[in-house]
């Protein structure tokens, strides 16, 4: 347990905000904070990029023939839009931004484990993103963001700079998770077992034994790739004597449990927000920790679903189609325990709160839409169709993206010592909401009907829904415009924050807002982290307090 002698007694101690000036004093930080803001910056920007190509991507396909590019830059704008969505916004997304901030300050700590191959990830991140964005300019790759063979080996593209820099943004991933799993099970206070601690940290747990353990085989099918295009050893080409099914066995191998390295710190999230806005304990605790570490096994064994049209057998297809109806069981858990914490609370309907039961129907509709395409007879008419863009942007985008935005407006209080304007909060979660379902939920009825994915020109009776959803990416992507500068506005112009502004009892919010640079002055309360009854409202702070001390905020 850390605590810091204020400079002036009572007085509050120099936030960690306050603590060195100038670029260096950030980018070669050592403080979990500044290096969760970093990680703010730098995955947010990939997110904007990322939208932009979707953006470029939608407008194409207001028109069922040539829009605003041709073929070869449509094929390169889908690419590039999954990939940076993928490797470098969603993958590092919630672990990195949320998990490197609240992580050591939910357990009363100092700092994770590792601070040097903490600064170290994030290094390896912007040197990882320098690589994909530098293949943009020598010629951006077109085999999207699978970069399945043959074609990866053929194409004149650029892609050894796009995977190799997906190869050096996994160092950074499995760092990171490295990095959580030592400091939960070191750095553990006095008093918090496994199953006192919140369910946040079960969630980046489980997450970090995917990071840990997938990513290298991510990294090792890269590497092979590369070796394949430089060197001309075959591998996957079968002019080189290779396979390229054993490529896709090799990808999704990572790319499936990457997707629950994406969902499972949102779940992580969505458990935290729900018991604060519903004002009431967590139901079924235990069963929440338990689904987080089933989940993280189960997703090692469904990778087969994604290559269901790939000439594996029968009995392959069976089993694996088998096992994905498996993993719908934890999520499931998830799910009602949630909604069991929600029944009869006392529901408080502000911004984090407005963007967590989006995800909870968005994600409700990504996961029941999984178990379409976890059926065989089904799949067989669907894959590669708009059908499965829908489904997977409900579930990595309506899951973890609405999530992230519901943490970001839940921790921001913690984050910059700033609240920002509610009413604009809850605009750009609604505004968000509507757009997201108007822009995918048409693709559901393209993909039934037909309309093939990675299309650059169709025939012209998808039309009409294909203008739909194009309105549907503006409006959402004004959504994010409302969201971010309500955010940025907090920081400069915003109502100075109480320590615990919506009367949460997890432990980062035992110390100020902003947290001093070593986090906490007195040593913090472990308790039950869901018991929300030993709080009361303290007008003066606008915030919350423990019941027992009088007159303190
Ligand atoms: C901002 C709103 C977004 C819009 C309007 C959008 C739109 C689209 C569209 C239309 C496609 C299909 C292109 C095609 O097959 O021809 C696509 C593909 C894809 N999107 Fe999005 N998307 C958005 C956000 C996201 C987010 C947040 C993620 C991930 C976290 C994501 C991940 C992907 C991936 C992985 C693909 C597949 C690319 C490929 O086929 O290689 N998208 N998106
Ligand atoms: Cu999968």
């Amino acid at each position: 347990m850390s605590t810091v002698e204020a400079a002036v007694p009572g007085a509050e101690p120099r936030s960690y905000l306050q603590e060195g000036r100038g670029i260096r004093s950030w980018i070669f930080t050592l403080d979990h904070k500044r290096i969760g803001v970093l990680y703010l910056v730098s995955v947010m920007a990939s997110f904007l990029l990322g939208g932009l190509f979707a953006l470029l991507v939608r407008t194409e396909l207001l028109t069922p023939q040539r829009t605003i590019m041709d073929a070869q830059t449509y094929n390169q704008m889908f690419t590039l839009h999954g990939a940076v969505m993928i490797f470098l916004f969603i993958i590092p997304g919630i672990p990195a931004v949320i998990g490197n901030f609240v992580l050591p300050l939910m357990l009363g700590a100092k700092d994770v484990a590792f601070p040097r191959l903490n600064l170290a990830s994030w290094w390896l991140y912007v040197v990882g993103s320098l690589f994909a964005l530098a293949s943009i300019l020598i010629g951006a790759v077109d085999t999207g963001w699978t970069f399945y063979t043959p074609y990866s080996t053929e194409t004149s593209t650029a892609v050894v700079p796009m995977t190799m820099g997906a190869f050096i943004l996994g160092f950074s991933s499995v760092f990171t998770g490295l990095n959580f799993i030592v400091t939960i099970h070191k750095l553990r206070p006095a008093g918090m077992g496994w199953f006192r601690m919140p369910l946040l940290l079960w969630a980046l747990y489980a997450t970090a034994i995917i990071q840990v353990l997938a990513t290298p085989v991510l990294g090792i099918t890269l590497i092979l790739l590369i070796v394949e295009r430089v060197v001309g050893v075959g591998i996957f080409d079968p002019a080189l004597g290779g396979d390229p099914v054993l490529y896709q066995h090799f990808f999704w191998f990572y790319s499936h449990p990457a997707v629950y390295i994406m969902i499972l710190p949102a779940m992580g999230v969505v458990s935290e927000v729900i018991s604060v806005f519903s004002r009431k304990h967590i139901f079924g605790y235990s069963f929440i920790a338990g689904s987080s570490i089933a989940i993280a096994f189960l997703s090692f064994l469904v990778w087969g679903h994604h290559m269901f049209t790939s000439g594996q057998s029968p009995l392959a297809n069976t089993i694996f189609s088998a096992l994905t109806f498996s993993v719908a069981i934890p999520s499931a858990v998830k799910v009602f325990n949630w909604l069991a914490t929600m029944f009869r609370g006392n529901i408080v309907l502000k911004t984090p709160m407005l963007w967590i039961l989006g995800f909870i129907f968005l994600f409700g509709i990504g996961g029941l839409t999984g178990l379409f395409l976890g059926a065989l007879a089904t799949v067989i008419h669907v894959h590669d169709t708009y059908f499965v863009v829908s489904h997977f942007h409900y579930t990595m985008f309506g899951g973890p993206v609405m999530a992230l935005m519901g943490a970001l407006f839940f921790w921001w209080p913690k984050f910059f010592g700033r609240m920002y304007v509610e009413f604009w909060g809850k605009v750009s979660a609604v505004v968000v909401f509507i757009g997201f379902n108007v822009t995918f939920f048409p693709q559901f009825i393209l993909g039934l009907r037909g309309m093939p994915r990675r299309y650059y020109n169709y025939p012209p009776e998808f039309e009409s829904l294909h203008v739909l959803s194009t309105l549907g990416g503006y409006f959402l992507s004004i959504g994010f415009l409302i969201a971010f500068f309500t955010l940025v506005h907090a920081i400069f112009r915003g109502k100075k924050a109480a320590a615990n502004p919506f009367g949460a009892a997890t432990m980062e919010w035992q110390t100020s807002s902003p947290p001093p640079l070593h986090n906490f002055v007195e040593a913090p309360h472990v308790g039950d982290p869901y018991d929300l009854a030993g709080l009361v409202y303290d007008e003066a702070s606008d915030g919350f307090r423990p019941a027992a001390k009088e007159g303190s905020s």
